[in-house]
């Protein structure tokens, strides 16, 4: 790690409390400031973050004593603890990632503002100390919006962004209101990370449904700048773990934690006492393992560390005393009146006491519903140094997609969990050790150094977004250049060039800005203009058929050179392979949602915008598979485009049109805009001295690019205000 990292979280590692002496600062407990301890420890690093005290403005005092722990406070107000913390936070966007879905609080008005205004406090905070070649790294879900606000504000920024709880599967984030807000404002960053490759793609396939993002390989282009959207997943300080594990006063407490149970196998969990950590379900499970084995009832020791956690928010307060209700009645059900038989500690233990409870646990039960991870499960492993101990380990927790040699169980199965809690008490040591020495072999190879070197070093290596590194200064030598012409000649692409993407080809219909600007350049002396599009003539001729531009269609098949003028075909149509080839895409079609086929005289279009990427891969391989082998292939050929899958005959391309065009403008600068791979044959087949222009990101002939829809029509503004002084006649 080379560069001065600035650390973003909603919580800093040091607490502070107002004492009559003045603040006390203590660590905060969490896995937080564990993982990054790496990354904060000893370089030159700063972290922004709350406090923990409630403030109405900044206060000096308050950042006195937190800038020699390199920590930048955040202020928040007691209103916005209820609206952004407990509110949107906790009440909404934390119990939608654990796909809870009755948990979710969304009749509070006044929360998205709030979380909406501290997230643009952390982003000011932060943008005022950024110096060039820092890098950024924003935590969690309370500061989605900040990687973005951050772009605005630093837009050189290398800035990532890390989930540490699951990014829920799409059909759940659809029902956050703010959804696209939110998506928008995780993009701003260059890398997201996630603890699994599910819950990457979960977010890719929402940037999809939502914002018509594709993922290419682990990339995503927004607006032409790459994002990469990839797992890192979180580790432990899995040598620590085993170093104290080892020491002889963690020792002696396991000593005395096992004379307390008396012989009895010990059954352990530790998790915060949140509603996702399955507690309740867990319980059930033990109360039908007692009532399908009583005679277990002497032989076990339960103890459930519950640490406690926001307090404040109602839905805790409802599920502690649920939990509790339920303890009562296990214990006097089965218990006896010198054996309690669950244990509940409710508080944090020190290290040594949570180290000593790990390697004193013969079962180890980490069975929340959902988890991003869940480190407990790879502390537990860390610290069976004898390769002893059996860990019972939610399918639902992020840390299952590792830990293979768990027993891994669904914690809404009641039956199920009872059974796998017998095998775990009845595992014979061999299996134990098998299973526990490739457990710990997993969790010290994925420690948390690795994890926090991966991230920073994917940020790192992030190169800044092709669109910065074409200089904004050549494009503005080639804009000059065409707006002093006397003679311009401009070939447009429509679909993501003029106008943004839809979901079906038939909503893309121009606005009136854009039909405006484009009036106005078909208006502008010595400028001719073409729309080269792959659409069928029919729709150009809805869409532009009033204005007088040259329009050519299905990519140059047909084309018309002025307005109300003939439509010409370069070809003899319909070709012969049409009929087949379209029946066969026809009933590709009906079997896939969210797809439509777009008939066209000479071409045959497979439009997939809205259909689910893994069905849409399936179906994209078996047409490529039947068209190999269609008796007529040679005829024509397929062409892969943006979220289309389009065959047309052999040779027809865009760049066919642009002779004809220049020889009836001869001698004109041309300026050529599109952002798809069917634009390329148009700048392969420009002239020397011609303007090229790509929209967005990935290769491209073009010698210059621009971000987006937005930022063609700005260009195509500028020439139409730009009218020459003295203009020429010309044959447009
Ligand atoms: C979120 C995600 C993800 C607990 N009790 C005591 C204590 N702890 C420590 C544990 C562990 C940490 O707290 C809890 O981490 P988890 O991962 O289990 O759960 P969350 O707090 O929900 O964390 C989670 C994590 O972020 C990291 O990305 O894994 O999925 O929900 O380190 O040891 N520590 C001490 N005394 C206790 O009594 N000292």
């Amino acid at each position: 790690m080379q560069s001065r990292v600035l650390l973003v979280s909603n919580r800093l590692p040091v607490t502070l409390t107002r004492r009559e002496q003045g603040l006390e600062v203590n660590p905060s407990v969490g896995g937080l400031a564990t993982a990054l301890k790496t990354v904060h420890g000893g370089g030159d690093s700063l972290w922004f973050g709350w406090s923990g005290l409630v403030s109405d403005a900044p206060e000096p005092e308050v950042a006195a004593a937190l800038a020699p722990h390199r920590a930048v406070p955040i202020h928040i107000t007691a209103a916005e603890v209820k609206a952004y913390y407990d509110g949107f936070c906790n009440g909404v966007l934390w119990p939608l990632s654990h796909y809870l879905l009755e948990k979710v609080q969304l009749d509070q008005s006044d929360d998205w503002p709030s979380y909406r205004a501290v997230n643009e406090r952390f982003a000011d905070a932060v943008a005022a100390q950024w110096r060039p070649g820092d890098l950024i790294w924003v935590h969690d879900y309370h500061l989605t919006l900040v990687p973005a606000m951050l772009r605005q504000r630093c837009p050189g920024a290398r800035i990532g962004f890390f989930l540490h709880v699951p990014f829920p599967g799409p059909e759940i984030f659809r029902i956050l209101p703010r959804r696209a807000e939110v998506l928008r404002g995780l993009l701003g960053a260059d890398v997201i990370g996630f603890h699994t490759a599910g819950y990457a793609y979960s977010f890719a396939y929402s940037c999809s449904q939502l914002l018509g993002l594709e993922l290419t390989g682990d990339v995503m282009y927004d607006d032409g700048r790459p994002v990469r959207v990839a797992a890192f997943p979180i580790g432990i300080d899995a040598d620590e773990f085993a170093k104290r594990a080892a020491t002889p006063e963690v020792k002696a407490r396991v000593e005395a934690l096992h004379q307390d149970s008396q012989g009895r196998t010990l059954i352990l969990s530790v998790d915060r006492f949140d509603y996702t950590k399955g507690h309740v379900k867990r319980i059930l499970a033990f109360e039908k393992l007692l009532q399908l084995r009583p005679e277990l009832k002497e032989q076990l020791h339960v103890i459930q560390l519950v640490v406690p956690t926001r307090e404040q928010v109602d839905a805790y307060a409802d599920y502690r005393s649920v939990v509790n209700e339920l303890v009562g009645r296990i214990n006097g059900t089965f218990g006896s009146p010198t054996h309690a038989l669950v244990h509940m500690l409710h508080r944090a233990v020190d290290f040594d006491e949570l180290c000593a409870l790990y390697a004193a646990a013969d079962v180890m039960l980490v069975t929340p519903l959902r988890d991003g991870m869940n480190l407990v499960a790879k502390e537990y492993v860390a610290s069976r140094i004898d390769d002893t101990g059996v860990l019972v380990l939610s399918e639902f927790a992020g840390a299952a997609t590792e830990l293979h040699e768990a027993l891994l169980v669904n914690p809404y199965d009641l039956e199920g969990m009872a059974h796998a809690m017998l095998q775990a008490i009845e595992m014979q040591p061999f299996e134990q050790k098998l299973r526990m020495s490739g457990l710990r072999k997993t969790v010290h190879a994925g420690d948390v150094d690795q994890w926090a070197r991966s991230f920073v070093d994917a940020l790192e290596q992030q190169k800044p977004s092709d669109t910065q590194a074409v200089p904004s200064v050549a494009l503005e030598q080639a804009m000059a250049i065409v707006t002093s012409a006397a003679r311009l000649l401009l070939v447009l692409d429509y679909d993501g060039t003029l106008v943004e993407f839809s979901n079906s080809p038939r909503a893309a219909t121009p606005d009136r800005e854009l039909v405006e600007v484009l009036r106005r350049l078909s208006l502008r002396p010595g400028t001719s203009v073409h729309v080269v599009s792959g659409r069928s003539r029919d729709s150009l001729e809805s869409f532009l058929g009033e204005l007088d531009l040259g329009l050519h269609a299905e990519h140059g098949l047909w084309s018309r050179f002025e307005r109300k003028g003939e439509w010409g075909a370069r070809r003899p149509l319909p070709p012969g392979w049409l009929e087949p080839v379209r029946r066969r895409m026809e009933r590709v079609v009906q079997r896939t949602d969210g797809s439509v086929l777009e008939v066209k005289s000479g071409a045959l279009a497979f439009h997939y915008r809205a259909t689910e990427p893994q069905l849409a891969r399936r179906r994209l391989e078996e047409l490529r598979l039947a068209l190999r082998s269609d008796p007529q292939a040679t005829e024509f050929e397929v062409l892969e485009g943006s979220r289309v899958f389009e065959v047309r005959p052999r040779g027809v391309n865009k760049g066919t049109v642009l002779p004809e065009v220049l020889a009836m403008a001869p001698g004109a600068t041309v300026l050529a805009i599109g952002d798809d791979r069917t634009d390329e044959s148009l700048f392969a087949a420009l002239p020397p001295g011609a303007v090229g222009v790509h929209v967005g990101g990935g290769q491209t002939l073009a010698r210059y690019r621009v971000s987006g829809v937005a930022a063609v029509r700005s260009l195509l503004k500028r020439i139409a205000d730009t009218v020459l002084a003295a203009p020429t006649a010309l044959a447009r």
